[in-house]
């Protein structure tokens, strides 16, 4: 009885498992924008080992615009320095001419790599052809570049790639692929103001210069650990098609999402900012260190080197790569406010490296101290599963609090391993006994050794400020469905509101019953006003519908609703009928109470 039934079985499977291969090639014939890829997920672990690793790189934009550096003309050019030729509309034959005077004697590429390094960088990514077309390689495809086109006749990719070879450094190539205002049929949307030059064949661009120069960079250079894709503009499928095969010629390459063509290759890229949360698939933050990429003279907008440090500890405790930026001058050499702020990370570094490489992802939403990291353990070779707490604000009474249930092996500052910090198990979450003065100005590590699986305790209720006003705020709220996240640096947002699934929502405690007027304060572009959603508080309900804003962020008044109970409420902001791409962009929902006479 029993073998018969098992080989029906067999078949049925063999049956169905033909069927879904049947559909995977019918998948991989239709003109679904997946990259078909053979790999499986622990292969594809492996090759991003060293990159998840690693969670801290140095970017270099670095080309001809840091001759110009943000003036042309003896007037200032607003925006990014390396957007120069773009922003001030300079002829492509006049940009060219730059080349001529382009002698950056004092490019030592082994200081920058042991610079890198002393920062506790573990890879580098370099521009070896930004949106102005010029290739700081010796180029085969284009005279336009820094050995053929310059004075300086040395191929500074090919130093690098040297010196990364020789301190152990990963070395990474941006290459700008659909942007180019040098190169016809290049510039595609971003350039226009030189017509004459500039007009051309995307298709021949890519064919002649992109394809060719990807090679270049791939295949002369040794082993290359990424290649940084940049501006997808008019990037059809048909188009990245050409592109995406090259990728295959570095064994291991890792490359960013923004290939185009529908390719989304291994991270995400967010520009400039830190994301309110994580990913739910690698990524890196991409970040000046003031307010350009390539050189500008006169961009002093340096940020300090607290918040340098403080940045890459936030990435790393929502499971980032922070890969930070220096624009290298004419000469060759990284500003020195660059250098002091990376030798100013390389000290902490030194000290707390252990709390960001190789950590994943903070278990907590939101610390009021600070950020966390996380390390697990291996049982069997008898390491424990670590939590590192990077303290930004240090406890003046001594008791640091960790809103996690139960309790921890061990606790120690990583300044002082051999000395155990108290632990003391309270509803609160876990008290931490620690010094009164911080070991680290800028973010002390408490350790703390643990178990089995951390237990965090849901954030206390939201309760009324001291004016009786309940705010909530983006970032305190649950979010459900797909779509729904969180958005902006400084400023969050709430978006992705596309669907009836997507809501928020918020744990109150109520302490006054009585009227409240609820306020909120979104953003509705025009044309996408109208949609129905509801905000309900407990038991009561209030349905009403959205204005249009402008695209600017503006305090709607909802209306007012009655809550009897007094305790832990529920409010819930939900779409009932979108009629734009999605509901609203919010920033705060406000319950205040209304004075009753
Ligand atoms: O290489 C750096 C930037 O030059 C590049 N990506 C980073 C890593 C980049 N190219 N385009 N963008 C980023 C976004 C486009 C911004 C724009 Fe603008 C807004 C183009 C025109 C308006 C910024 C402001 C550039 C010129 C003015």
């Amino acid at each position: 009885m029993k073998t018969p039934s098992l080989f029906r079985l067999a078949v049925i499977l063999a049956i169905v498992v033909a069927l879904f291969a049947g559909r995977a090639l019918a998948a991989d014939t239709s003109a679904m924008p997946a990259i078909v890829s053979n790999e499986t997920s622990t292969q594809r672990d492996a090759r991003m080992k060293w990159w998840r690793e690693a969670r801290f790189g140095l970017f270099i934009h670095w080309g001809l615009y840091a001759i110009p550096a943000g003036t042309w003309q003896g007037k200032p050019v607003a925006g990014i320095g390396e957007w120069i030729m773009n922003r001030g509309k300079i002829p492509v034959a006049d940009y060219a001419k730059f080349a001529a005077e382009f002698n950056p004697v004092k490019f030592d590429a082994d200081a920058w790599v042991r610079l890198a390094q002393g920062a506790g960088m573990k890879y580098i990514i370099i521009t070896s052809k930004h949106h102005d077309g010029f290739a700081m390689f010796r180029s085969a495809a284009s005279p336009f570049n820094i050995y053929d086109a310059t004075p300086f006749k040395r191929d500074p990719l090919q130093e690098l790639a040297d010196a990364c070879r020789k301190h152990g450094m990963k070395l990474g190539f941006y290459y700008s692929q659909a942007q180019d205002w040098h190169h016809r049929g290049g510039a595609a949307s971003g350039g226009h103001w030189d017509k004459a030059a500039q007009d051309g064949d995307m298709d021949a661009y890519l064919h002649d210069i992109a394809v060719p120069q990807v090679k270049e960079i791939l295949t002369k250079y040794g082993p290359i650990a990424v290649l940084w894709w940049d501006t997808p503009t008019d990037m059809t499928r048909e188009r990245a098609d050409l592109l995406a095969p090259l990728i295959k010629l570095q064994p291991g390459l890792i490359t960013n999402n923004r290939l185009g063509g529908g390719y989304e290759g291994d991270t995400e890229t967010p520009e400039n900012k830190v994301p309110a949360t994580g990913y739910p698939r690698d990524w890196e933050a991409c970040m000046t260190m003031n307010d350009t990429w390539g050189f500008k003279s006169y961009d002093d907008n340096w940020k300090s080197g607290e918040k340098l440090i403080r940045t890459l500890i936030d990435i790393a405790s929502k499971g980032g790569n922070y890969l930070l930026n220096v624009g290298p001058t004419a000469a060759g050499e990284i500003p020195a406010p660059s250098v002091e702020r990376l030798q100013q990370v390389g000290v902490w570094m030194k000290r707390n490296s252990e709390s960001i490489y190789a950590t994943t992802a903070s278990p907590f939403r939101r610390l009021e101290w600070g950020r966390a990291t996380r390390k697990s353990g291996d049982a069997a070779a008898g390491r424990p599963g670590k939590l590192y707490l990077n303290v930004f604000a240090w406890p003046k009474d001594g008791a640091l609090i960790v809103p996690m249930r139960g309790t921890a092996k061990k606790a120690y500052l990583l300044s002082a391993p051999s000395v155990a910090l108290a632990l003391t198990p309270s509803p609160a979450g876990l008290r931490v006994t620690v010094p009164a003065a911080a070991p680290d100005p800028i973010s002390s590590v408490v350790v703390l050794e643990v178990a089995g699986p951390i237990d965090p305790l849901p954030p206390p209720p939201i309760t009324a400020g001291g004016d009786g006003v309940i705010a909530l705020g983006c970032d305190d709220a649950d979010l459900s469905g797909k779509a729904l996240r969180v958005e902006g640096n400084t400023q969050l947002n709430l978006t992705g509101w596309n669907s009836v699934e997507s809501y928020a929502q918020w744990d109150v405690r109520i302490e006054r019953p009585g009227t409240y007027r609820i306020a909120a304060l979104y953003a509705v572009p025009s044309g996408q006003g109208g949609s129905d959603f509801n905000v309900t508080v407990g038991a009561v309900s209030l349905a009403t519908k959205t204005e249009v804003t402008g695209g600017s962020f503006k305090s709607v008044v909802l209306g007012t609703v009655r809550v009897e109970e007094t305790g832990p409420t529920k409010v819930t902001l939900r779409p009932a009928k979108i009629s734009g791409a999605e509901l609203m962009r919010l920033r705060s929902l406000t319950l205040q109470p209304v004075a009753t006479p």
